[in-house]
């Protein structure tokens, strides 16, 4: 099957709307009410948003600290997501969890978590326990480029692999720890994806720097029946610090030259045009997609903003229990 309009406009809603929300986020919050540390996606909204088009509502997703575009691209509940990082009973971990911490259950979202690699133990645990139901569902476990670095990793491998269990590594590789590159930290030319299929799996090296090439690579891939494990890796790019809401260029550890390579070739951008060129969407469509998503996104922080905090019996009850 062909990719169709309706696909690459998804797509570019689904980047649209983790783009402003984390905009939104970083505008906000020196305001100081949002009560957890944010691990923003700006930049490297692509990958997400291009599995998710091909992702089944029945698959299954986990994922790691920068959680926020996985999490809305699989379309979980915006307003649940803000209030969690305002830290209000109506979160989606009812205000205890955080940014780091988000689960959608309505949706197959099962969890984030802030231990890097975490991701992986849990989420092949959880493909284990869905083995032998008939509905053929994956587990998609997102990890960022440090993670391959982690014991845990190599052993999930060969544990996957042994038991052919059904789930998609989604390897998103913006080439940083924190401040430290891959240069710093892995051989030189080491290709991550390369690891994974020494252990036997399928793997796939993409690119997001083109969003609309990224989208039809993904198409490919999951144009074949997928029955064993698989590792997707996306090279992608982070526009803000590591960790909250500013720009940290200033610091140097990323080459100017880098920076702008990426941000000269932005998802957002490129897909908008994409429709235009290829007259998918009028500039009056365009706009008025964008006008009802910021009016979610508004609203969400509305909704936030007007929630109550947990009580402390809320904690006995949900997180002591
Ligand atoms: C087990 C563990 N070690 C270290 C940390 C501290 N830490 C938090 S995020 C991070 C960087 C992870 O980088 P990567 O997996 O590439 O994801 P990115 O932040 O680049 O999206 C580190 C080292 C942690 N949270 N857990
Ligand atoms: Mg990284």
């Amino acid at each position: 099957m062909k990719l169709k309009k309706n696909n690459y406009i998804n797509f570019f809603k689904k980047i649209y709307l983790i783009r402003k929300t984390e905009l939104e986020i970083s505008e906000r919050y020196s305001e100081q009410k949002m009560r957890c540390p944010v691990h923003l996606s700006v930049g490297q909204e692509a990958p997400s948003a291009a599995i998710n088009i091909f992702l089944k509502k029945t698959d299954f997703a986990i994922s790691y600290h920068r959680a926020h575009a996985h999490y809305l691209a699989k379309d979980c509940s915006l307003k649940k997501m803000i209030a969690e990082i305002y830290g209000k009973a109506s979160g989606c971990s009812n205000g205890f969890g955080g940014s780091m911490h988000l689960v959608d259950e309505k949706k197959n979202f099962i969890g984030s978590t802030a231990i890097v690699s975490n991701s992986i133990p849990v989420g092949a645990g959880y493909a284990y326990s869905i083995l032998n139901n008939s509905k053929n569902n994956k587990v998609c476990i997102y990890i960022g480029d440090a993670s391959c670095e982690e014991g845990v990793f190599f052993e999930t491998l060969n544990f996957v692999v042994l038991k052919k269990l059904p789930v998609i590594f989604f390897c998103e590789n913006n080439k940083y720890s924190v401040y430290s590159g891959l240069k710093n930290r892995q051989p030189k030319n080491r290709k991550l994806f390369k690891l994974a299929s020494a252990f036997g799996i399928k793997s796939f090296h993409l690119s997001s720097l083109n969003a609309i090439e990224l989208l039809k690579k993904m198409h490919k891939i999951f144009q074949k029946k997928i029955d064993e494990p698989i590792f997707i890796e996306v090279d992608t790019y982070r526009y803000l610090e590591h960790c909250g809401p500013n720009r940290d260029d200033n610091l140097n550890y990323r080459p100017t030259k880098e920076i702008k390579h990426w941000s000269n070739n932005d998802p957002l951008v490129i897909t908008e045009n994409y429709l235009l060129k290829k007259k998918f969407c009028s500039e009056k469509n365009i706009k008025e997609i964008k006008f009802k998503i910021d009016a979610l996104i508004r609203d969400a922080f509305i909704f936030a903003e007007n929630s109550n905090p947990p009580r402390y019996k809320d904690y006995e009850r949900l997180v002591l229990k």
